[in-house]
């Protein structure tokens, strides 16, 4: 693995969730392979779980961390080709990203889509501009498409939390009330379709992912239908794909309740967070033992440090 930037940096999802259960019986077993090397977190957009855990996963490494809040701390970037930068922007993504790379070992980077521009969100303009101009490995934190880190979590949750060999996993749209990515909806359909689970996406019409995305899931309209003999609820909201960056009119009430729950298969109850209570999922839900959010948040630091060691290993960075 050079970068870690969507699934198909993985060879074996399975193997590298079973790899993040491992890590976590022992932690610092390998906290030699990052002595005297840095990794830089790169935050254009706000952040809990992924700055703290990404942080402790390369220090459980024996690595050092520094973070750079690029959109409040530092120089107004530029990332077109051939700008005049004679308005607001003040550094170049050229100079910017290749100054960055010669203080780091390995670069995490999170920069959401703009949600107006499909084609340049959907091209991952940003990334690909970080990845053209340095000369280290970088691991995505979540960009305009895709949230890798929070994906292999979830498998490796998955995994943890279930004895069945093929579990079936429903990842459920749910309301909020600003246009949000559809990058961990779109991560998550990709992973679950290359896991050994019975994969089910339920959306209200026009919320369709892109295909690319949501690939052989089976897709089902209707919400309490697809809840039935499910294992895991997976819920998220995100704008519509179709009709870009959107929030779309919808009749029925999305939010996930107790009430639905009962209709599962006494299914555990994920979500990447952070969650608006009351809007996307109720308090029943939040505060039910079947809930495993704060479990799922935890192993963010395993899965990541599951990532990083692997880049260590492979790149002798
Ligand atoms: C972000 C999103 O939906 O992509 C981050 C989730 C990890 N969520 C919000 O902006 C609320
Ligand atoms: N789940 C997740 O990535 O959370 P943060 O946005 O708080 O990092």
């Amino acid at each position: 693995m050079k970068n870690f930037l969507n699934v198909n940096d993985v060879n074996d999802v399975e193997v590298l969730a079973q790899q993040a259960i491992d890590i976590k019986k022992n932690k610092f077993a390998y906290k030699h392979l990052g002595e005297n090397k840095t990794m830089v977190l790169i935050f254009l957009n706000s952040s809990l779980r992924t700055r703290i855990s990404t942080q402790k996963a390369a220090q459980n490494l024996g690595m050092q961390t520094i973070i750079l809040n690029l959109t409040q701390d530092s120089w107004q970037m530029e990332y077109e080709d051939g700008a005049i930068m004679n308005g607001t922007t003040a550094e170049h993504i050229k100079e910017g990203a290749a100054v960055i790379s010669e203080y780091a070992d390995i670069i995490g980077i999170r920069s959401f889509p703009t949600l107006t521009d499909k084609e340049k969100d959907y091209s991952e303009f940003v990334l690909h501009k970080f990845l053209e101009n340095v000369n280290v490995p970088i691991v995505n934190m979540e960009s305009a498409t895709v949230h890798p880190l929070q994906s292999l979590t979830d498998l490796m949750t998955i995994r943890e939390f279930s004895n069945k060999k093929k579990p079936k996993v429903v990842l459920t749209w749910a309301p909020h009330i600003k246009p949000l990515p559809q990058c961990v909806a779109n991560s998550f359909a990709e992973w679950m379709n290359k896991a050994d689970v019975e994969f089910v996406i339920t959306h209200p019409k026009g919320y369709e992912l892109a295909e690319r995305f949501s690939g052989k899931a089976n897709i089902e309209y209707n919400q309490a239908e697809a809840f039935k003999n499910a294992d895991f609820i997976y819920a998220k909201n995100w704008s519509s794909y179709l009709d870009y960056g959107k929030i779309l009119p919808i009749d029925e009430d999305w939010m996930i309740t107790d009430k639905k729950m009962q209709l599962t298969n006494q299914a555990k109850f994920m979500h990447c967070l952070p969650a608006r209570r009351n809007v996307v999922v109720a308090d029943d839900v939040l505060d039910a033992a079947y809930s495993i959010v704060i479990q799922q948040a935890a192993n963010r630091e395993n899965a990541t440090q599951a990532v990083i060691k692997t880049i260590l290993e492979n790149n002798q960075v």
